[in-house]
């Protein structure tokens, strides 16, 4: 049996949580921190979340799913998982501000994820604001990484099937980088 390591990240109410329990195939393992820094947050307590599920691709690949707390403070998690993370589906809001400033903020600091395996990004909760173009997206991060190569979609945090559908993308691109990491390295030699 072999095994992906994928991440989910993105801004609080991306739809991280959800999205991974409409993906698992067992029960999603939620372990929630407390965060008392006042300084950051006007809120009196802010809860951050990881999340834990799996899926099997098919009888022999498993993929593991993590949800990962987008906030920097909490960046220890990121450190810990990124060694095992091969991939990363970057979750944006479309309802929140500056939708597209956030996604290419997210695309560079998961950026040694795209070198190693892939990031996709899906556009969520883009049914509750009138126009999400997924050409914005596309145009800005042509922009600003004109070599860099990432897939975006319109998803439903909710629906199984769009998950599915970005999901597989990631692993489809993962798979196939490591499929020619050998060749290149011969080449590099
Ligand atoms: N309308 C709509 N709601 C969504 C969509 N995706 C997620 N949600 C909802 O957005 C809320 C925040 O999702 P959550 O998974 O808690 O976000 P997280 O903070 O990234 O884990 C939940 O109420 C979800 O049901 C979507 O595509 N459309
Ligand atoms: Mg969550």
């Amino acid at each position: 049996m072999s095994e992906h390591v994928i991440l989910f990240a993105g801004p609080m109410g991306a739809g991280k949580t959800t999205a991974i329990r409409a993906l698992s195939e067992i029960e999603v393992v939620s372990t929630e921190a407390t965060n008392s820094d006042q300084a950051a947050a006007a809120k009196a307590t802010t809860t951050v979340a990881l999340d834990y599920g799996e899926i099997s691709v098919n009888e022999a690949e498993k993929v593991r799913l993590y949800g990962v707390p987008g906030q920097k403070r909490f960046d220890f998690m990121w450190t810990i998982l990124a060694e095992r993370a091969e991939g990363v589906i970057l979750l944006v809001n479309a309802d929140a501000e500056n939708p597209v400033e956030t996604a290419i903020e997210y695309v560079k600091e998961f950026f040694a994820l795209y070198e190693r395996g892939g990031i996709v990004i899906g556009l969520t909760r883009a049914d509750l604001v009138p126009t999400a173009l997924i050409e914005e997206y596309a145009n800005a991060l042509a922009d600003e990484m004109p070599d860099v190569m990432i897939p975006v979609f319109t998803v439903d945090g909710r629906s199984n099937a769009d998950m599915t559908v970005l999901l597989m993308t990631l692993v489809a691109n993962v798979e196939l980088k490591q499929a020619i990491a050998p060749t290149l390295s011969r080449r590099a030699r």
